[in-house]
């Protein structure tokens, strides 16, 4: 029998399909990599997934590939990032509505999603006239000392589900223009757009007559990202996922003195202080907690309120949340998607039943609402009152759980937040600047915000955590220095050959 839901589920893979047209990209061989749309549960497209040898050949040819477009200057390299960025621009509804499918975010986020591709494009097409090196006076006379910036090799990216196209952008625009070429391992979770962006950025590289071997797109499960792990070729290894996928990669390409920048796990928290604008603290709450239903890795899972208001928070938070719509992400108005599976579901679950017995309270939600068929997983954003910072609290689970705690004074608000092993996000919701900055130097996160919520950071900034999320940062700001290699250079103008530190040698 042909339920209702298959038929759905037909209809948005030929959806996908049509957008993958769209996007130039051709229907892929068919095989047993299964791109799936949780919207339904549903297969979008079958794809034949690569081998360790199909690697090993892209990993090659990105590497004789680095060989000439580490020549090209970098302003000259940006001529491929800006038709990237075009091109984006042209295609930003069609790649956003690939993303919904393939990932489920409502329609704003993944606008949102290819914008922060076009930001990082354009941040990056400036940032090739600003490779900036210093130079620093020489103890020596007639010599100049100085540091010169030089392309680094092949950059093998590994991205995750919930932001997969942004991500890869955030790599690659800075990584091209910094000389380097790249291999990327998307999730297997969202091989589709994937296959648009590596489509669109390859067309780009046949228009501004750049090498379209620059970027090499390499899709599968684990084994196709352990391929770049461990191969010496891969100079970078950016790698953005859970903390227990960092601890395998980082020791992995250590031991063979490769380079790692991790954007793991985050466990993110926000003070709210006596002096809180209430009605701005919710609107920052809500959409940092329950947003992009709970999956992102700046998503806010811990609150930490002040005592005296924490019952007018939570009772205010608690109406908000009742009225999230959650639905189909296609749909206009839903503001919470589904989760990526039955994994995520399964684990909210079990996190939700642990709070019970670990004396919290569900104050409202965490029940699957069936929405459309039984494989497609829908849940109500969760708000849980804890009686302390529990075990559980303590763990990162990727779905939309709120745990809610309380303080008496800011030094203890403020170990509560660094209280647990990740160290990505933070926030404070306060007017009294004096608790502003006594947050912002005590919080031990890569982000620390004042008035905002945890996630939806700007690609200005470097984008990234402390502790166990990794160390990396990514994105804005100086970022660009872990895509180059830095060399110290001593140059001798004068006709002596003085030694530093007044050496005199025979
Ligand atoms: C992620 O979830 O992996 O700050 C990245 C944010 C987004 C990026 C999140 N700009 O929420």
């Amino acid at each position: 029998t042909h339920t209702v839901t298959e038929h759905f589920s037909e209809q948005l893979s030929l959806r996908a399909r049509a957008l993958l047209h769209g996007l130039g990209a051709d229907v892929p061989e068919p095989g047993v990599l299964l791109a799936r749309t949780p919207i339904s549960g549903g297969v979008l497209l079958p794809l034949t997934p690569d081998t360790t040898a199909d690697v090993d050949a892209a990993i090659g040819r990105a590497a004789d590939a680095f060989e000439s477009w580490r020549t090209v200057p970098a302003p000259v390299r940006a001529a491929l990032v800006r038709r990237l960025s075009a091109l984006l621009v042209a295609h930003q509804d069609e790649l956003a509505e690939l993303v919904t499918l393939e990932a489920g975010k409502i329609g704003a986020e993944a606008l949102g999603e290819v914008q922060e591709m076009i930001d990082v494009c354009e941040f990056a097409i400036g940032l090739s006239r600003q490779l900036y090196g210093a130079t620093m006076p020489s103890e020596r006379p007639g010599h100049r000392l100085m540091e010169t910036w030089h392309p680094l090799g092949v950059v093998g990216v590994i991205s995750a589900f919930n932001f997969p196209v942004a991500v890869w952008a955030w790599n690659t625009a800075i990584a091209l223009v910094c000389g380097d070429t790249v291999v990327w391992k998307p999730s297997e979770t969202t091989p589709l757009t994937a296959l648009a962006c590596h489509t669109l950025l390859r067309r780009a590289a046949l228009e501004v007559g750049a090498d379209p071997q620059v970027h090499q797109l390499v899709q599968g499960d684990a084994t196709v990202g352990e391929a770049l792990v461990d191969d010496p070729r891969v100079a970078l290894l950016s790698a953005t996922g859970s903390v227990r996928m960092g601890g395998i990669v980082a020791p992995r390409v250590a031991a063979r003195f490769g380079r790692c920048l991790l954007e793991l796990g985050g466990n993110n928290a926000a003070i709210v202080a006596p002096s809180a604008d209430l009605e701005l603290a919710v609107r920052g709450i809500v959409f940092a907690a329950a947003g992009t239903a709970g999956q992102r890795c700046t998503t806010l899972r811990r609150l930490i309120v002040h005592s005296s208001i924490a019952d007018q928070l939570v009772e205010r938070l608690s109406s908000a949340y009742s009225q999230l719509p959650v639905g189909n992400p296609l749909d206009d108005g839903v503001l919470v998607g589904p989760l990526i599976n039955e994994r995520a579901y399964t684990a909210m679950q079990a996190a939700l039943l642990r709070a019970k017995d670990e004396g919290g309270e569900i104050v409202c939600g965490g029940e699957r609402v069936e929405l459309i068929g039984s494989e497609a997983y829908y849940v109500r954003p969760a708000l849980v009152r804890m009686p302390a910072q529990t075990e559980l609290v303590r763990e990162e689970t990727f779905a939309p759980i709120l745990y809610v705690l309380t303080y008496d004074d800011l030094d203890e608000a403020i170990a509560l937040n660094n209280g647990v092993t990740q160290g990505l996000s933070s926030a404070i919701f306060t007017l009294d600047q004096r608790e502003a900055e006594q947050f912002i130097a005590g919080s031990d996160c890569g982000i620390a915000n004042v008035n905002i919520g945890t996630s939806g950071a700007e690609i200005g900034g470097a984008f990234g955590g402390e502790k166990n999320t990794g160390g990396g940062r990514e994105s804005g700001s100086d970022s660009w220095k872990a895509y180059m290699r830095r060399a110290t250079n001593t140059i001798n103008y004068s006709t002596e050959l003085p030694l530093a530190q007044g050496i005199h040698f025979g």
